[in-house]
């Protein structure tokens, strides 16, 4: 269906305001929402659902916008919130890794198949949009509202159109930062013993385009969670350099991270974010980046180095000098979205497990392990 016809649904069903975390497949309507100044982008699912529990509890009528794949972020507030205060809420969830796993990326399948069964364990009302149903399933919402009722309306991929957005069209100028020069960059100055952590989306993919490498995990998936296994690897390996590739989208999800990494991180923990002010992977929707002073939130969470970078004229020299300095370093380039730039997945040339396999094998010097069978029969 039109996205148009979407938001006109949901504006008649009575929702004033709109909060979540992007997801391609609902593009348009969030598209739709922002340009009517309707809706604040949240740094995870669970802080779209507190915030939109204060509007439920101001008495207006709010929506979310998420993908299964944050039903796990929103499930603490949606237990300990929304279902013991009896605080109603329309959640649109678009569905990854469903109907059939096969059919989507890896990190989607252990969700996908089990969204439904999550929210019938949790009696929560549900329904999945189906052709012409939107009107049925919105007064099921409606009765799920009148008895204070969480409500969840499944999205199948590609079930809502997409509306055309501005950024899309901008040109690149010479000078600029844009992701594929930063990453090229940063890839070239890697070194062979460095390990490395990519975030989810298309940094991970423009890694694996410039330099696919052992000693890269690529993680697909776990949004926002670059930083700390970049923590964990390098305490384990203090000798070693790590380097997170992250974005300000993942950043910002679980910022507390950040802090931990300052704090327990060490010389050698390089924490890079890629900052272009949009979820550039899921369709360039604006993240509240824009107004961070990435200087002072490095310094104030305490990480020893920070440095901030705009312009490409000097972007040789400031991926070498953030490589090179005391960490736990702080880096940060602000770019211009490029979404024409994409990149196939690692996991279409490599599996999961092989990533897991070859990374350890880099991290640890010692020859690929295989994987244990899952029973053993002595
Ligand atoms: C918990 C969770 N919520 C939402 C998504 C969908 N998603 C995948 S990539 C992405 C955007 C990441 O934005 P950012 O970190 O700024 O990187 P960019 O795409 O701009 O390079 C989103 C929202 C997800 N994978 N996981």
């Amino acid at each position: 269906m039109e996205a148009e016809e979407f938001v006109e649904a949901l504006r008649a069903y009575g929702v004033e305001r709109v909060t979540g975390v992007p997801c391609g497949h609902l593009a348009g309507p969030w598209t739709l929402f922002e340009e009517e100044g309707r809706l604040v982008p949240a740094a995870s699912e669970g802080a779209a659902t507190a915030l939109a529990a204060g509007w439920e509890l101001a008495g207006q009528t709010a929506a979310l916008l998420v993908q299964n794949s944050g039903f796990g972020n929103l499930i603490n507030p949606l237990t300990s919130l929304l279902l013991p205060y009896d605080i109603p809420l329309l959640v649109v969830m678009t569905m990854r890794g469903w109907p059939d796993p096969a059919q989507d990326e890896p990190q989607h399948a252990a969700m996908g198949t089990s969204t439904v069964r999550l929210l019938e364990n949790l009696d929560v009302p549900h329904t999945v949009l189906e052709p012409g149903g939107l009107e049925a399933a919105l007064a099921a919402a409606s009765e799920a509202r009148a008895q204070n009722r969480p409500f969840f309306l499944l999205v199948p991929r590609g079930a809502i159109g997409k509306v055309p957005r501005a950024v899309d069209q901008q040109p690149v100028e010479d000078g600029e930062l844009t992701r594929p020069r930063v990453v090229a960059a940063l890839m070239a100055a890697v070194g062979d013993d460095d390990l490395m952590v990519t975030t989810t989306g298309y940094l991970s993919r423009q890694a694996h385009h410039e330099k696919d490498r052992d000693g890269t995990f690529y993680m697909q998936g776990s949004m926002g969670h670059a930083g700390a296994i970049g923590l964990g690897l390098a305490t384990a390996h203090p000798e070693r350099r790590v380097v997170v590739l992250d974005g300000d989208g993942a950043f910002l999800m679980h910022l507390g991270t950040g802090s931990t990494m300052a704090a327990a991180g060490g010389a050698n923990l390089v924490h890079v974010v890629v900052d272009n002010g949009c979820y550039e992977s899921t369709g360039c929707q604006a993240t509240t980046s824009g107004d961070i002073d990435w200087a002072a939130l490095g310094e104030g969470l305490g990480y020893r180095t920070v440095t901030v970078s705009r312009s490409a004229r000097s972007l040789s020299e400031d991926v070498r000098q953030a490589l090179d300095a005391k960490g736990p370093v702080l880096c940060v380039f602000r770019v211009v979205p490029t979404p024409g730039e994409v990149h196939p997945r690692a996991t279409a040339s490599t599996g999961p497990a092989d990533i897991v396999r070859r990374f350890r094998a880099a991290a640890t010097g010692a020859p690929a392990r295989e994987r244990r069978p899952a029973v053993s029969t002595s």
